[in-house]
């Protein structure tokens, strides 16, 4: 009886969130030593750096005598070597390998990067981290010959400290394996219908920090109030005792919290007047947060997303998700998109589009994304991984997921626009596949009450009439939205087809699209029933959103998708040639017929909505 009445008192008292720092917030707003540029590689399909001739990997000893990661900076000049770091060529981080050098366009496995760099500390006292984006998929990272660490999974970031193993007198040598080979336990699994970029694909830095650092902090607008600015910060240091003040200076609002025994404060911060985020006035407050030891400012804005009945209120107010889903590539490129300008491109192609909304589909996109969407007002879905045949049963896979979704969450929940967190994609139905993602749902739920839940689901047709079209699925219960992928009119009939269509959704919840579209070479023409013509595609656009708006409960909708997105699995010659055509927009950035048609349709919802 006790031990309920204890755990009843730590449900109302302790805040609706839990802590996390595996990945210290902001520290791209941090000044920061970059190492972007070019990195020597050893591509090593036998990981014969790793493991050796016995499979056993040298790292697996504390004092290793073998491995790349010892670069002939390390060594003594007599022992044995069968590489040589300087006179390897050399790869541009950020970027992915594949579309760096025509014989690594398809590989799969390992290769080992080195950079040497020299770096002095501006304080004796002060710490040293450094930062990675992502890096795919599975990456192992050595300094001066010692390992930081293995990370794994391809779209999150990671930090390791470097104090105690930087020296300041010499160069330093860093070297970090990337093996992107696919698994069928990763997250994702073998089979995805996008392309298996390899590399450290974002940004590399080196941050300098005092020795107690503001390491992670949370502040977005109550869940339910626009009354009141809820989060808490956290110190990193031995100075865990201390007063830390936070400032929003537009607001004249100052406030000051006091930290616990790990370092941690709570804040609450009265609101009278606040102006809201929309995408219709994005607006950023500048937040600084300061204590005795250090200082750091982020530029953040405040909004509420909720759900009433069937509808979706953004402050409070009904709003219809003008969408479009993105991959993380630059289609004129031919490759992982990684810079503020590959972003910037995208998104002004999504305002052109009168979008207000995207799906960032199917994995953590790059912080810039996140951070320009802050800025241009646009509101976002972010997703993991998770996507088709997952090994559910298995417990480090779930693992390995859950903690994919905890390093996004840490990285972008202080971003007004990021409303959705999304479990999954098109997964199919078993009881360990709904167990596997209520309890990723909940654990984002218990990271961050304040955005909806949602996952990608898919339909089925009623064994009565193939026109009647059923979302039924155990996992919708969990969900905030119903949102689900169908494809009627290109895998399932003709366009046609959705002039017949039933929608039959017995949930009084609102419901989005996450995809729907056709597939077009760019510049092919033909009538509207040839396939691979825009002409097709065009029309199949026309009828599904037809098809749609008759859906009571339609609140969203991400057409699949902005740009051809290169795809192994998609090898029809003269026409597909590895690209995956659905894209409003050709790899060359023409528009096609059906951007006009979604356009359209947007313009149109605009005016009904406002
Ligand atoms: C889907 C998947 C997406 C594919 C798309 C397609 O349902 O979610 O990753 O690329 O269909 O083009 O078939």
């Amino acid at each position: 009886m006790r031990k309920v009445q204890i755990m009843i008192a730590i449900a109302i008292f302790f805040p609706l969130f839990r802590l996390h720092s595996q990945v210290t917030t902001n520290f791209s707003g941090r000044n920061s030593f970059s190492l972007n540029g070019k990195w020597n590689y050893i591509v090593d399909p036998y990981e014969t750096g790793y493991y050796d001739y016995r499979y056993k990997p040298y790292d697996a000893n504390p004092d290793p005598e073998g491995g790349f990661f010892l670069d002939q900076h390390q060594i003594n000049k007599s022992q044995l070597l069968e590489y040589d770091f300087d006179k390897c060529p050399a790869l541009i981080v950020p970027g992915d390998w594949n579309s760096q050098d025509e014989k690594l366009f398809y590989y799969e496995g390992t290769i080992w990067y080195r950079r040497l760099f020299s770096f002095k500390k501006a304080d004796p006292g002060h710490r040293v981290f450094i930062h990675f984006g992502a890096a795919n998929y599975e990456t192992d990272v050595y300094l001066n010959g010692k390992k930081l660490g293995k990370h794994i999974g391809g779209f999150t970031p990671f930090d390791y400290e470097i104090t105690l193993l930087l020296k300041e007198d010499s160069e330093n040598s860093l070297v970090v394996k990337v093996d992107n080979k696919r698994k069928r336990e990763g997250i994702p699994t073998l089979n995805t219908d996008w392309w298996n970029y390899g590399g450290i694909t974002r940004d590399v830095f080196i941050v300098e920090v005092p020795a107690t650092f503001i390491t992670d902090y949370s502040i977005q607008l109550k869940k339910g109030s626009k009354a009141e600015i809820a989060g808490y910060v956290k110190l990193n240091g031995v100075t865990k005792y201390q007063k830390v003040k936070v400032d929003i200076p537009e607001l004249k609002s100052t406030t000051e919290v006091t930290t616990d025994a790990d370092g941690i404060g709570i804040i609450r911060i009265p609101v009278k007047k606040i102006d809201l985020w929309s995408p219709e006035n994005p607006k950023l407050y500048n937040v600084n947060f300061s204590c005795e030891t250090d200082k750091v400012s982020e530029k953040i804005g405040f909004r509420t997303i909720e759900t009433r009945g069937t509808d979706i209120l953004l402050n409070g107010k009904p709003v219809f998700l003008r969408g479009i889903c993105i991959h993380e590539e630059n289609p004129m490129r031919g490759g992982r998109a990684y810079s503020k300008e590959d972003a910037q491109m995208l998104l002004n192609w999504v305002k052109e589009l009168n979008c207000n909304y995207v799906r960032l589909a199917h994995y953590p996109h790059n912080e810039n994304m996140v951070r320009l969407a802050d800025e241009m007002g646009i509101m976002v879905w972010e997703e993991i991984p998770v996507y088709w045949t997952i090994l559910w049963d298995n417990q480090n896979t779930y693992e390995n997921a859950q903690q994919q979704l905890t390093e996004l969450i840490s990285r972008d929940k202080n971003r007004a626009s990021v409303i959705i967190w999304s479990m999954a994609n098109e997964t199919p139905v078993s009881d360990a596949r709904t167990s596997f993602l209520k309890n990723l749902a909940e654990h984002a739920r218990s990271l961050d009450n304040t955005r909806l839940i949602s996952a990608a689901l898919e339909v089925h047709a009623s064994k009565e009439s193939p026109f009647d079209k059923i979302v039924e699925d155990p996992f919708a219960e969990y969900v905030d939205i119903i949102t689900f992928n169908e494809y009627v009119g290109w895998y399932d009939g003709l366009p046609n087809k959705c002039d017949k269509v039933n929608w039959l959704i017995n949930y009084n919840k609102p419901v989005m699209i996450s995809e729907f579209g056709a597939d077009a070479l760019q510049g092919l023409h033909g009538d509207t029933l040839t396939r691979w013509t825009e002409e097709y595609q065009a029309d199949l656009y026309r009828r599904t959103l037809k098809m749609l708006t008759k859906i009571s409960q339609f609140r969203g909708v991400t057409p699949w998708i902005l740009c051809d997105v290169r795809s192994p699995r998609r090898m029809l010659p003269n026409i597909q040639d590895g690209w995956n055509r659905k894209g409003l927009i050709g790899e060359n950035g023409t528009k096609k017929n059906a951007f006009y048609v979604l356009k359209k349709f947007y313009d149109e919802m605009e005016l009904k909505y406002k």
